[in-house]
């Protein structure tokens, strides 16, 4: 039995496809291990790259981002563009780590530098005080350093190569912001899917409306001045994915229940929806199911029957049903914050502010990079646990021999 992907939780099953990271954020890099890729997946650097440049953007972004120039150096398993199906290792070195050289590392620290940049003031909403009686530390370094949403530089990557493969096999992935703050986006329901990421693309917020953009941006300014901080919401919808992906047979298989897990484990995430999710809950079964047609035979899909709606958000009993996968996750504000709340020095128990970090004061159209990229990694996972193949060849012969079955149905 092979071991559970860190997305998984404990369940024993056969995973095909599994990856690990490392690092601190101001460590030397990050890097990362994913296993399991077909060989023969063309591996394009200047993609894997620009999503890790699409994750550093946005308003309201700290210091760090104008330190750093984010790019994956691919060290294993990728030959001259393709896989060959070893594990592809990966490194994202850390510019800032030349400021951080004797303050942190394994070896060459020098006491009095390191007690400069210790922490005894943890903030609320941040790992600092669970970490620190977890895993018995005194300064609080040891624990923001990893806790730190600077891994997800490493998950883009992983989630990069997740990608690459989906595209091969005709499945997109597009998150973008839908909320920031208090301002909301309109829905982009008359956007097809070509339309809907050339408008993300364009916005620095990843919000497909421009107006809205604009307002997101004010919003950003207003929080700045006011010395908060801002959350939000994020959607990501995958096209092109075959009906029958996860599974009701056993309750660690359903789609809708790993996706959730995958997108809850990013940083800051408090919330997850699939299709119109918790406002279901308040409608009728009536508002909420989306009814069964059949269309026209169509080559980018693989069934003839449609929906009129996709309430479902393209999971029915944790399977896709060959609709769009649609999903949105809520991002709490940055709990580093320039007004600290109160917190206790954990040197004394005296109750006092909070300690402050360079941060940001949003970050939510990164993390909507990030989305992205981890929904690539889950829906690719599932892909090679329903159809195989230590070839892209093998994966797609498969795939089409799937594709005749179910296109006789
Ligand atoms: C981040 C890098 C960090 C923060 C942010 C995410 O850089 P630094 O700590 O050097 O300023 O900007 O991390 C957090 C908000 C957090 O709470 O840890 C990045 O590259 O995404």
């Amino acid at each position: 039995m092979g071991r559970a992907g860190p997305d998984l939780g404990p369940r024993e099953m056969n995973v095909l496809l599994r990856y690990l990271t490392a690092g601190e954020s101001h460590g030397p890099m990050l890097v990362a291990i994913l296993e399991g890729l077909p060989a023969g997946v063309p591996i394009r650097q200047e993609a894997v790259d620009a999503r890790l440049r699409q994750r550093q953007g946005g308003p309201g972004r700290g210091g760090r981002q104008r330190i750093e120039k984010d790019a994956a150096e691919i060290v294993a398993g990728v030959r001259a563009g393709e896989t060959v199906g070893g594990p592809v290792g990966l490194l994202v070195r850390n510019r800032d780590w030349e400021n951080w050289r004797g303050i942190l590392g394994a070896d060459g620290v020098d006491s009095a530098r390191a007690e400069e940049k210790a922490l005894y003031r943890p903030r609320p909403g941040h790992a600092d005080l669970a970490g620190a009686l977890k895993y018995d530390r005194r300064d609080l370094r040891d624990v923001l350093e990893r806790a730190s949403a600077r891994e997800t530089a490493a998950r883009v990557a992983v989630g990069a190569l997740c990608l690459e493969l989906l595209e091969q096999i005709g499945i997109r992935v597009l998150g973008h912001v839908v909320a920031l703050g208090p301002v909301e986006a309109p829905p982009p329901a008359h956007l097809g899917f070509d339309e809907l990421a050339a408008a993300v693309l364009a916005s620095d917020c990843r919000c497909w409306d421009p107006g809205t953009t604009l307002r997101m941006h004010e919003a950003v300014r207003q929080a700045t001045l006011a010395r908060d901080t801002l959350g939000g919401r994020i959607e990501v919808q995958a096209e092109g994915v075959p009906p029958g992906l996860g599974s009701y047979a056993a309750s660690d298989r359903r789609l809708d229940g790993r996706l959730a897990g995958a997108l809850m484990s990013i940083q800051a995430m408090k919330g997850v929806e699939v299709g119109i999710g918790i406002a279901a809950a308040a409608l009728p079964g009536s508002q909420v199911h989306d009814e069964i047609v059949t269309g026209p035979e169509d080559a980018g899909r693989y069934t003839r029957y449609r929906r009129p709606t996709n309430r479902a958000g393209g999971i029915e009993g944790g399977v896709t049903n060959g609709e769009p996968v649609v999903v949105r996750v809520a991002m709490k504000p940055i709990p580093t914050l320039l007004r600290p709340l109160r917190s206790a020095d954990m040197r004394t128990g005296e109750v006092i502010a909070a300690g402050y970090e360079r941060s940001d004061i949003t970050s939510v159209p990164a993390a909507s990079v990030v989305a992205e990229a981890v929904v690539g990694f889950v829906l690719a996972q599932a892909v090679l646990e329903k159809f195989g193949g230590d070839s892209l060849g093998e994966l797609r012969r498969n795939l089409d021999g799937y594709r005749r079955q179910v296109g006789a149905r």
